[in-house]
């Protein structure tokens, strides 16, 4: 496992005062967690896609009326996960057979765990109190096409970390074979606004990016509180480990996104001629609440060497 600073040191949950609760549904189909102040996430074994982060009784993901949560197709809404290729497989070779986004989201995951970090002191207050989901995927959970178009043996832990203001996901990547892999990871977050028209992104001023509504054009952002008015699907790469990507609402800040290993980040919304081609947006109106705010590693490929692992975070701080 690498080490990492603030890593929420996992602690049995004390007998005094309400705990974090954690249910794993009947049907086996999810994971839903809440803590005492009232936060609370859900998880699909599907795609282990998180489909609900709500914090003061507000849901901060979007989630579209018509998403498939029966596990015929990756969810349209929360926090698919992409792995192990971004976007579009390449043209040619054996990785050519993958399906967009790769296999992670639309796999079958295992709940492994669930450890609750509390403050251990009698200080403890619910701002203490956090709660860490990890779910796991390794190539014996494949289906023989995903195998065959990536026959690499690698193992990935998830972790889901909930806590008073805040949802951090982690993905641990680990190379079992005795070959170094590649691989692009990214966390395809959609999160939840009142109005796509009075959203501004901040933290990505003088950011290098490849802007896919025009032709993979490269550019570099100028927009110190970038706006969207139209279809937006650009990565950005190569950003500064840790600084925030802040996104406002009226001239507010909503979110406060970091990452830490993950140097890319794609802002998208489809906007309306995108969102009436997906049969799973609904309703079409929906562009207007939504913007993908999706931390990645993408540009290029993460090489793994044997024995090698590779840990991306992203934490999401939701400002109410
Ligand atoms: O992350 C943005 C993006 O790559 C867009 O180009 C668009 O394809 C979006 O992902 C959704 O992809 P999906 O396969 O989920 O329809």
């Amino acid at each position: 496992m690498v080490e990492r600073a603030n890593k929420p040191a996992a602690i049995p949950v004390s007998p005094t005062g309400p705990s974090p609760h954690v249910i794993f549904t009947a049907d086996n189909s999810r994971v839903v967690a809440s803590l005492p102040s009232g936060e609370s996430v859900e998880v699909l074994l599907h795609g282990a896609t998180v489909v609900s982060w709500k914090s003061a009784g507000t849901e901060n993901l979007f989630l579209s009326d018509k998403a498939v949560l029966d596990g015929k197709k990756p969810v349209r809404g929360g926090i698919p996960l992409v792995f192990p290729v971004f976007g579009p497989p390449p043209s040619s070779g054996p990785l050519s057979t993958l399906p967009q986004h790769g296999f992670a989201r639309s796999s079958r995951w295992e709940f492994l765990n669930q450890s609750s970090s509390e403050a251990s002191t009698s200080a403890r207050s619910a701002a203490d109190d956090s709660v860490k989901l990890d779910f796991g995927l390794s190539s014996s959970n494949l289906s023989p096409e995903s195998l065959r178009a990536w026959p690499h043996k690698f193992s990935i832990i998830y972790s889901v970390t909930l806590s008073k203001s805040t949802l951090q996901t982690t993905m641990l990547v680990r190379n079992e074979s005795e070959v170094s892999f590649e691989f692009q990871l990214l966390m395809h977050t959609y999160l939840r606004v009142t109005d796509i028209g009075q959203v501004t992104v901040s933290g990505l001023n003088g950011a290098s990016y490849i802007d896919k509504v025009k032709s993979a054009s490269k550019a570099q952002e100028t927009q110190s509180e970038l706006g969207i008015s139209g279809e937006m699907d650009r990565v950005y790469t190569g950003l500064q480990p840790q600084k925030p990507v802040v996104v406002s609402q009226g001239g507010k800040p909503r979110f406060e996104v970091i990452r830490d290993n993950l140097e890319d980040l794609v802002v998208w919304n489809p906007w309306i001629d995108k969102a009436a081609g997906m049969s799973d947006f609904a309703p079409q109106e929906a562009y207007k609440q939504m913007i993908c705010i999706e931390a990645g590693a993408v540009n290029g490929w993460q090489k793994l060497e044997p024995g090698d692992t590779f840990e991306g975070v992203c934490s999401m701080k939701s400002v109410l």
